[in-house]
């Protein structure tokens, strides 16, 4: 059976209605797909993801190889969940119906974890308050740490942090500020903030079967390969390099004649300390863990603001780059 058919993407959803989504699908596939609740924000929303495999409810369902993905780390990057919502309807065979029996062959294979906005009180402010918001929502105390002499803040109180600077490898060096009101301001100290330790957390209990870790941000069109905190390659660059070439081509031939995205390590883009693809590939020590800057291009005058029409060309060519991923990890091919 089909979920109902009122999700659309003509147009971005609050977090809400992706979750309620979710629901529906699950409830329509119910052999598939289940939803996993990796935590709480601070603001006290449930952080959902789905998780998807062929009969789910087996004891060996849970012993199978994991591929994660998230979305929405930035809460202004609005294109990023609405791409992983798109990703799990192909995958559940809800779109892209070209493509199903690839989909049903990952099912059989994989338990594909999708989380699709792990930063929905920053995602939630972006809809209500300010467009451009960009970090978490808990306040980070007093700029520069001053108080005035009635326990205010002498200049203003900040709020969030940089939840893509708050992860433990090579945590508040580069690419970072200590300005709390900064926009890459990495926390107090890592995994301060409660959404970046809840999907920390869920994916330390599953360390042992992940093979695959991407997060999705916009943009650039980038393919973004480990490390970020340096320009000096890791070891495993030589596959980084093969499998980015891979997934550009396999993005590229979905939507021609627009601009290409690109592959480089992720330090090319500029330094930065605490991103979460780093912490799963240093401390984790999973070869493949990967960032995507989704559209526009970084020419762009739109940026983070991308029109709702370009969800859809997004989203496809983003189906066909992930597929060309998975075919490229080193555990498809020992
Ligand atoms: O090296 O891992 C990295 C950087 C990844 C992203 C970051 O966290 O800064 C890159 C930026 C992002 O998506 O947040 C790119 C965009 C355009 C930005 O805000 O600068
Ligand atoms: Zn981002």
């Amino acid at each position: 059976p089909m979920a109902d058919g009122s999700y659309s993407y003509d147009s971005y959803h609050r977090y809400d209605v992706m979750i309620s989504h979710l629901e529906s699908l699950v409830a329509s596939h119910s052999s598939e797909a289940e939803i996993v609740d990796v935590g709480t924000s601070y603001e006290g929303r449930t952080i959902k993801a789905i998780r998807m495999t062929a009969d789910i409810s087996s004891d060996e369902s849970d012993d199978k190889p994991m591929i994660w993905l998230d979305g929405g780390i930035h809460a202004r990057e609005w294109v990023s969940p609405a791409t992983m919502m798109y990703i799990i309807d192909s995958i559940l065979g809800e779109q892209e119906t070209d493509k199903s029996d690839k989909m049903g062959e990952l099912l059989a294979k994989f338990q594909i974890v999708v989380a699709p906005c792990i930063n929905p009180d920053g995602y939630e402010y972006t809809h209500t308050t300010d467009r451009l918001w960009r970090k978490t929502r808990k306040p980070s105390g007093c700029r520069w740490g001053k108080k005035n002499w009635f326990g205010g803040c002498f200049y203003r109180m900040c709020y969030g942090a940089d939840p893509n600077r708050n992860w433990a490898a090579d945590w508040g060096n580069s690419g970072v500020s200590d300005d709390r009101c900064s926009l890459v301001y990495p926390g107090k100290e890592p995994f301060d903030q409660e959404n970046t330790k809840a999907v920390k957390t869920y994916l330390e209990n599953h360390s042992d079967k992940l093979k695959l870790y991407a997060t999705y941000h916009s943009y650039s069109q980038l393919f973004l390969t480990p490390v970020g905190y340096t320009t000096t390659k890791p070891e495993n660059w030589k596959h980084h390099k093969k499998v980015g070439d891979a997934v550009v081509a396999a993005i590229a031939q979905r939507n021609k004649g627009t601009a290409p995205y690109i592959a480089m390590q992720s330090a090319g883009l500029y330094p930065a300390s605490g991103d979460s693809a780093d912490w799963v590939h240093d401390v984790l020590g999973l070869t493949d863990s990967y960032t995507f800057e989704l559209r526009p291009d970084g020419n762009s005058n739109v940026g983070f603001e991308l029109p709702a029409d370009q969800i859809l060309p997004t989203a496809q060519e983003n189906v066909d780059g992930l597929l060309a991923l998975i075919d490229n990890i080193e555990y498809n091919n020992i």
